[in-house]
């Protein structure tokens, strides 16, 4: 076990500065009161450790930053596409490079080229944007990942895994015809940032296939996977992380990405495909929907910063150093007996807010509630995963709430110090030892239609604080 207070030196030195600020408790009071108790809608400089995302929030190193002049901004045919393919089909091995502007512009071009109404998807725990796309197409999500991800406290290494009697199950039920393909993601985020193996996906994809059925790989965090895999799963210790990608992808039919995770960008995306004629279909829709085929709604200067983020982003020490990052945060959580997800995942921290604040009914949001009480202690962001992100049932309208209720302090790459993981690992222990005072949740004031944790807007459940009063000091 290491030991709590191991943290590797960056493997890196800071050129350039962003500066933040503190703010006082009053101020924070006022910030997130006018942001209608949602931290999404805090102005970034009213935060000062900002955890709400690790997605286009990655700090671009010197090269990256050089590659951005080499950005060919012409319409069509760009360099810069070329060099962009050229990283992916070499990284993650998919033939077919389609570029979007970011993952849910490939989430929308797949789902739109292969799902029809009243079909089924199957994956490894939902995630809001994937399935937004999905019943926005007309399709019911059916997770089948194993019963281990719904445990905070199960230390199974592959919680991402999927059940394969679950996902034979919901084959025999609905028939592999109904089944446009499977939606497995690397990590699983909505768990945690938790891994899939490389023997399980490689089972879940014979499966697949003996079916008939395709499966498209959720990459937007395979990296970090692939970085568990060499940890964890016997027989890949001596595999670069680099291999271990190109493993994880192979038995895939295609991937999904957001390369605002991963790879170390700001913005931008693409489709990974192995079959010619869908290939043109979502090409056919990526004119429509991003723009041209060879930019997809990213500048060139995007394409040569992802490009050269790519590579940086299997470099053995920055992989082991972004993920020590978070370990270290979470070993300082759980050491002072936070309720966290275990056992660690990739890009984040997860609170348990149900474990946090079991006086809190799940109807009153209790994962925004701590998300609240913990800007208001010290101006950190981390976003709700639970009901609110769950959003509606299509059918009857009704809230789903899903067994997770946590917030997620998620760490951008590159970004942060010790110092500053310090202060939000001080900050959230604070809020847990004080948790008692915490006496309302929250109600929605405004509901959006569409992954409503971005927009909504909250009030206390009673009286106009979450907090006994004197509140969190
Ligand atoms: O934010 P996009 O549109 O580039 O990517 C959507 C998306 C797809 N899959 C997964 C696993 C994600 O985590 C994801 C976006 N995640 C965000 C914004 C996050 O805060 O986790």
């Amino acid at each position: 076990m290491p030991d709590m207070t191991e943290y590797p030196p960056e493997p890196w030195r800071i050129k350039m500065v962003e500066p933040i600020r503190a703010t006082t408790r009053e101020y924070r009071e006022r910030a997130l009161r006018d942001a209608g108790w949602n931290p999404c809608l805090l102005r970034s400089e009213d935060v000062r450790v900002d955890l709400f995302t690790d997605s286009g929030t990655n700090a671009m190193s010197d090269r990256q930053w050089s590659a951005l002049l080499r950005g060919d901004e012409a319409y069509a045919g760009a360099r810069s596409f070329y060099v962009f393919e050229q990283a992916v089909r070499s990284y993650y091995g998919y033939e077919h490079v389609i570029p979007v502007h970011q993952g849910r512009g490939g989430e929308n071009i797949l789902s739109r080229c292969l799902i029809r109404p009243g079909t089924h998807i199957a994956g490894n725990m939902y995630f809001p944007s994937t399935l937004a796309h999905q019943e926005l197409n007309g399709a019911t999500f059916h997770d089948v990942i194993v019963d281990e991800a719904q445990d905070p406290a199960s230390e199974h290494p592959f919680k991402g895994n999927v059940d394969l009697g679950k996902l034979r199950a919901v084959i025999a039920e609905v028939g592999p015809a109904a089944m446009p393909y499977l939606s497995i993601a690397a990590t699983v985020n909505m768990a945690g940032g938790q891994p899939i193996s490389v023997a399980n996906l490689t089972e879940v994809c014979e499966l697949a296939h003996a079916n008939g059925i395709p499966v498209f790989l959720d990459t937007a965090r395979a990296v970090e996977n692939a970085w568990f895999v060499q940890r964890r799963e016997p027989g890949w210790a001596d595999r670069s992380i680099a291999e271990i990608l190109r493993a994880l992808c192979a038995p895939t039919d295609g991937a999904v990405m957001s390369a605002k995770k991963d790879s170390l960008a700001n913005i931008g995306g693409w489709i990974g495909l192995r079959d010619s004629g869908l290939a043109e279909r979502a090409r056919d829709l990526v004119l429509l929907f991003e723009g041209l085929h060879t930019y997809g709604g990213m500048a060139g200067r995007d394409m040569e910063a992802i490009a050269q983020g790519i590579a940086e982003s299997v470099d053995e020490d920055h992989i082991g150093a972004r993920v020590a990052q978070v370990e270290y945060l979470g070993r300082r959580l759980h050491a002072a007996g936070v309720p966290i997800i275990r056992p660690l995942g990739g890009h984040c921290v997860c609170v348990d807010a149900t474990a946090t604040l079991p006086h809190i009914p799940r109807t009153e949001f209790t994962a925004q509630t701590l998300a609240a009480a913990v800007y208001l202690d010290a101006g950190i962001r981390g976003v709700e995963r639970g009901g609110v992100s769950a959003g509606r049932d299509p059918e009857t309208g009704e809230n789903r709430f899903p067994p997770l209720e946590f917030l997620r302090l998620a760490i951008p790459r590159r970004v942060y110090t010790r110092a500053h993981i310090d202060l939000v690992a001080d900050s959230v222990i604070r809020v847990h030892r004080q948790r008692d005072r915490i006496v309302n949740g929250l109600a929605f004031s405004y509901e959006p239609d569409h992954l409503r944790f971005f927009q909504a807007r909250f009030k206390p459940t009673q009286g106009t604080s979450i907090f006994a009063e004197g509140g969190v000091e």
